[in-house]
């Protein structure tokens, strides 16, 4: 059976593995990624994306009608097979930060550092490129051994749209924590605000995962700040005004919402996070972590949805 010649360089054609899609369309292409780490790129009339085979990581989105990136990614991130990247959109799947019972076990699960598989790209008359990616199997984590299939589908236009889908395809029901923890790019997180979350209790993971009651006031940052707010299905809304910006990020099927940015020491800390690029960075993330695990009985699913638009001021 000859190989599919995917793309001119031989050296790519190992890649075939990860591709089962049948064909891509002209605004798609494979590359060799930053440290030759395989990467897709997409390049359309409505927006441009680059997604990593591993983690399915949407690394960079930026619409068409939108002066600069949306998503932020450190200078300093790795891009090394296994080693998570730094910035974009990580997937966390099966649990969400270190792993109760095994603190070796990869922070936020195996998904963001395993290589998925391209099954579909679709593209359609105004230029939005949908995406299919999958992770399946069982057994991938001794911490977590179930069998399933994951799949991440993501929608590149003006609108960057992600939805996180997992089966189980086991004869058991397992539990999961899942979050898409997506990294923004602002211009200085201390002149940002979040709405959306006035009205939500979180747990403050600066104060030992204590409950702290509404606020009943935007999110603002004076500090290290990693929040997971509870009982939340709203949107956000992250005002950027010196990008002149706002950044709605809506949702489906998520009942949590965690804020973080790392603020000085925590930048200073982290190798992959440059010492001072945390102005610069914001995390809002769609997520089902904590008190709001998700249980699948054999044979179900559950979808969980990120919406996210950029609204430029004065344009
Ligand atoms: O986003 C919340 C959080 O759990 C923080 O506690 C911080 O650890 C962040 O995720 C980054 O985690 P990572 O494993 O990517 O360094």
């Amino acid at each position: 059976m000859p190989r599919r010649v995917l793309w001119n360089d031989p050296r790519m054609n190992d890649l075939a593995r990860l591709v089962t899609a049948t064909s891509l369309p002209p605004s798609v292409r494979i590359s060799e990624g930053r440290s030759a780490l395989p990467r897709i790129d997409v390049s359309s009339a409505a927006a441009r994306a680059e997604i990593y085979f591993q983690g399915a990581h949407v690394a960079a989105w930026q619409p068409a009608a939108i002066r600069e990136p949306v998503l932020w990614m450190s200078e300093r991130s790795h891009f090394e097979a296994g080693k998570p990247i730094r910035g974009g959109v990580p997937i966390c799947f099966p649990w969400f930060g270190a792993h109760p019972a095994n603190p070796a076990a990869p922070a936020h699960g195996f998904a963001r550092v395993r290589d998925w598989r391209l099954i579909d790209v679709r593209e359609d008359r105004d230029g939005v490129v949908a995406l299919d990616l999958e992770l399946a199997g069982e057994g991938l984590s001794p911490e977590w051994p179930h069998r399933f299939t994951a799949i991440h589908r993501i929608e590149v236009g003006p609108t960057l749209r992600m939805t996180l889908e997992v089966r189980n395809d086991g004869d058991g029901a397992f539990t999961f924590e899942e979050a898409l923890h997506t990294y923004f790019d602002i211009a200085d997180v201390r002149g940002v605000s979040v709405s959306g979350l006035e009205g939500c209790a979180y747990l403050d993971t600066m104060a030992g995962g204590q409950r702290v009651g509404p606020s009943g006031a935007p999110v603002r940052f004076t500090g290290e700040t990693d929040r997971v707010y509870l009982e939340t299905r709203d949107a956000c809304v992250i005002d950027d005004p010196g990008k002149q910006r706002v950044i709605t990020v809506g949702k489906r099927g998520s009942d949590a919402t965690v804020v973080w940015n790392p603020w000085v020491a925590k930048a200073l800390a982290m190798p992959d996070f440059g010492d001072h690029e945390w102005t610069g960075m914001l995390c809002v993330e769609t997520g089902n972590v904590n008190v709001h695990t998700r249980t699948l009985q054999p044979g179900k699913s559950h979808a969980m949805t990120a919406i996210i638009e950029v609204r430029e001021l004065n344009r």
